[in-house]
Parts: C-alpha cells; sequence; structure tokens
C-alpha cells in the first residue's frame, strides 16, 4: 500500500503544483525582493497571498476607463457588497496600468501594442505566482478591426497569428529570435461559444492576426505614409480571410505565447465593427457577455 499511497501524494502534489501559475525565470527565487515597477507593488511592500490569492479570473483590455467600466459591471454581475463605483484603482500608485479587483476577478489595463501588454503580463505572471494563485484563466477583451464580419460580431481567437498568418510569436532576445507557439485554450474557447449563443450575441471562433502597427500594418489607407493601392490592401484582407483570419488587432501574439509557456489557460474575445471609410476598422468591446 504504502508505494501507492506515495504515488497518490506525488500525483496530488504535481497537480497542486501543475495548476500554480508558473513562472519560468530561475532567478527570481534568488531575489531578495521583487519589484513589480509598474504596478506599483512589491513582495516587500504588500501581502501578495493576502491580496490576491483567491483570484481565479484575469480580464485584460487596453483602455483603463473600459476596464474600470468592466470591474464595476463584474461588481454588479456578482452582487458584491458596497457600491461598484467606489472600487480602487490597486496601481493607483502609478500611472501605467490600472488593477481592479472584484471577488475572483482581476480586472486589468494594458494599453496598446506588444510592448505595452508584454511589460504588463510579466509583471501579472509575476503576481499570480507570488500570490500562490491557481487554476487561473486569462481573458483579453479586446477591440479589433473584423474581416468579412457583419458589425458587432464577436470573435474568439481560435490562434493568435502573425502578419505572414503564422500562430507565432518573435520575441528577440539577446540579439536572437526566438519563436514560441500561440496557440489559445480550445476548451476556454468552446465555454464561451456556449456563452454567446446562450445569450444570442452573434459570435465566430477565427484567427486574429497580430500587427505591430495601426496603419500601414494593418492596411490601412489613412495613415500619414500609405506605400499600397486599394487593390494591394483588398488582396492581403483576402489573403487573411483565407488562412481564417477574423479580425485584426496588436496584442493577441504576445497574450497566447506568455500564457502557454507560464500554463494559464487564456482566450481571446472581441468585438468588431466596420468604420465608414474602410472595409475592416476600429472596433470596440461588448463587456457584457460573461467570460
Ligand atoms: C485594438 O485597438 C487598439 C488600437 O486602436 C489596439 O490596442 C488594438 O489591438
Amino acid at each position: 500500500m504504502a508505494p501507492i499511497l506515495l504515488n497518490c501524494m506525488e500525483n496530488e502534489h504535481n497537480d497542486y503544483i501543475k495548476q500554480q501559475v508558473q513562472v519560468k525565470n530561475p532567478y527570481l527565487d534568488t531575489m531578495e525582493e521583487d519589484i513589480l515597477y509598474h504596478f506599483s507593488l512589491s513582495t516587500k511592500t504588500h501581502n501578495l497571498p493576502e491580496m490576491f490569492g483567491d483570484i481565479k479570473f484575469v480580464c485584460v483590455g487596453g483602455s483603463a476607463n473600459r476596464m474600470k467600466a468592466f470591474a464595476q459591471f463584474m461588481h454588479h454581475e456578482l452582487k458584491l457588497p458596497g457600491i461598484p463605483e467606489d472600487i480602487k484603482d490597486i496601481c493607483e500608485g502609478t500611472d501605467r496600468y490600472c488593477m481592479y479587483k472584484v471577488g475572483p476577478v482581476l480586472s486589468i489595463s494594458h494599453g496598446m501594442g506588444v510592448p505595452s501588454i508584454s511589460i504588463m503580463l510579466h509583471e501579472l505572471i509575476k503576481l499570480l505566482h507570488h500570490a500562490q494563485c491557481r487554476d487561473v484563466v486569462l481573458f483579453r477583451l479586446g477591440t479589433s478591426g473584423g474581416v468579412g464580419l457583419a458589425p458587432g460580431t464577436v470573435v474568439i481567437t481560435d490562434k493568435a497569428v502573425d502578419y505572414s498568418f503564422r500562430p507565432q510569436f518573435e520575441q528577440v532576445v539577446l540579439g536572437k529570435v526566438i519563436t514560441r507557439s500561440t496557440e489559445l485554450d480550445e476548451g476556454v474557447a468552446n465555454e464561451l461559444l456556449q456563452c454567446s449563443s446562450s445569450q444570442n450575441i452573434p459570435t465566430v471562433i477565427g484567427n486574429t492576426m497580430c500587427t505591430h502597427d495601426f496603419y500601414e500594418g494593418q492596411g490601412r489607407l489613412d495613415g500619414a505614409l500609405c506605400s499600397f493601392s486599394h487593390e494591394e490592401k483588398l488582396e492581403y484582407l483576402r489573403k487573411a480571410y483565407e488562412a481564417g483570419v477574423r479580425n485584426i488587432e496588436m496584442e493577441s501574439t504576445v497574450f497566447a505565447a506568455m500564457c502557454r509557456v507560464c500554463g494559464l489557460k487564456d482566450r481571446q474575445k472581441y468585438t468588431s465593427v466596420l468604420s465608414k471609410n474602410l472595409q475592416h476598422a476600429a472596433s470596440f468591446t461588448k463587456i457584457s457577455v460573461s467570460s
């Protein structure tokens, strides 16, 4: 019996560890203090397990106001005590990002583009690790431009792809390019799809293309620079559509890659909208869908 029991305990212990948010940096353990600079939090000045240990869902999005509105919405939906308008920005010591905690939900802004969300994700993953959070699911509630979709359609990202429609994120480390996979969690996508259908919200699962620029990078004709024709733009969007791309934004690949490496379940959800003068254009996030 003894070896079997030991085996069970080891498995349970391994499962317990697996469910924890993992950091992939051996230096972190040797540090006396870890300062999360852009959150204005630190392992020495804040009791992170006490503040964040019960977090199960992290929802991130670009704008500070939108993530505050989302937190207030969640406060209301979860019927938490107190007034939604009174929730406090945990990162008020800095104006880089804002962060609100409502019950088991953390709502954080990340700014625009890969570099901005990447800094936030490094510190968020370390925060969840230091706080000993387990079974955490991350969502990006994004704005995006739809490709070949009716305005208002929600896109749940299947794969985040780069400008060549490849499911990968390239990070330059010490002058060398490291390529990481950007596949997202399939189970979470299907759950989100079910939520949408039960609420009658037009929703598709499709690939999301991540670009490093809002204008030329996304084939817009109204930037300060434009070196291509209207036809060339349409040809590129056609190819993107054929490759399964249903929306375009600027953060998905690094979001997917970092969550994957650190063992976090993740998903992205967008509502796309067509602007007047572009085939694909700016969009907004409909945050009334629970995720
Ligand atoms: C969508 O909208 C922003 C640009 O307007 C950017 O953050 C993105 O991905």
